[in-house]
């Protein structure tokens, strides 16, 4: 069998990286084989070490987008089909990215349709700042990005649902963006409804055929009213979750996209986010050995 090629793209922290570490980990216990490329603006993405610490091999396509650097990103996955002959390849575009099918999948699909076939691509969506689009308090040309990327979707996966009050509201209002797409709700945290969605996604063939009417220059807008930090800092110390949380939390802009960060102190390694639509600390403990100072 062909492996195939499940792409997971979505707005800036609804839950991508989480949800592909969730979904690998499935796949795996069902005795697959799977590998991830992961995406983002830096080198030494954040979504790398998450994956690799999941124990799934991972190649990383940094400092450009899929479709900006799609020659990097068609020589990756080559790359790790001919290392781990996976299964399932789980590509995760960055969180500002839109005209995926046209710019990467169907490309993809040509010259690489002999060893890889194009799942349906899924956009992950939180309801939460599904909310805050609509209440109109992103800037307008990075709505415009939000809302395609909805419209480009062959599954709408609605996720966080653990904790959103109000799924049917949010259901309805993707159906009214989208009609045609299929929409399937689940939590990446918990796991629901992700074995659902990989029985769907990858039952089905010819993903990425979706066609959409992007404005080039609205588009850029969006990305530009978007600012980018990536930074290292050492720190020597203890209590590491509170220092985190408090470093996190100390960090003040005029409004939050997705700000992540990975702290590793010896065999200790947090994640801690602050996402669009929910502006408190969420903190995880990747790894759970003993700190150093
Ligand atoms: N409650 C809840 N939080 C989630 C869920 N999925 C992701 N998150 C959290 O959302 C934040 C961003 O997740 P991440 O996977 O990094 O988002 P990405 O930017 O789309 O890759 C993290 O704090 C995750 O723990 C979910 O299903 N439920
Ligand atoms: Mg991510």
């Amino acid at each position: 069998m062909i492996p195939a090629l499940l792409t997971v793209g979505g707005f800036l922290g609804a839950g991508k990286t989480t949800l592909i570490a969730a979904a690998a980990g499935i796949l795996v216990r069902r005795g697959l084989r799977v590998v991830v490329v992961t995406n983002d603006q830096a080198p030494e993405l954040v979504d790398t070490a998450i994956i690799e610490l999941a124990g799934v091999p991972a190649a990383e396509v940094a400092g450009a987008c899929f479709c900006c650097a799609f020659p990097d990103f068609a020589a990756k996955t080559r790359v790790l089909l001919e290392r781990h002959a996976p299964d399932v390849v789980l590509a995760e575009p960055v969180g500002s990215c839109v005209d995926i099918a046209a710019t990467v999948l169907r490309p993809l699909a040509q010259q690489m349709g002999d060893v890889l076939r194009v799942a349906p691509f899924t956009v992950v969506v939180d309801p939460a700042a599904l909310r805050e689009i609509e209440a109109g308090s992103m800037d307008p040309a990075t709505a415009y990005i939000y809302r395609l990327q909805i419209r480009e979707a062959d599954v709408l996966l609605l996720n966080k649902c653990d904790r959103e009050p109000h799924p049917d509201l949010a259901e309805a209002e993707l159906a009214a963006r989208s009609p045609a797409a299929t929409i399937l709700r689940a939590s990446a945290t918990t796991g629901q409804g992700i074995e659902a969605w990989l029985d769907a996604a990858l039952a089905a063939a010819d993903g990425g055929t979706r066609r959409i009417d992007v404005d080039y220059d609205t588009y850029a807008a969006g990305e530009a009213a978007l600012g980018w930090l990536n930074a290292t800092v050492e720190l020597s110390g203890g209590g590491w979750e509170d220092a985190l949380r408090r470093l996190m939390d100390g960090i003040h802009l005029s409004g939050i996209a997705h700000l992540k960060c990975l702290l590793r102190s010896g065999g200790l390694v947090l994640a801690a986010n602050r996402v669009t639509g929910r502006m408190d600390v969420e903190l995880r403990r990747l790894a759970d050995g003993p700190a150093t100072e």
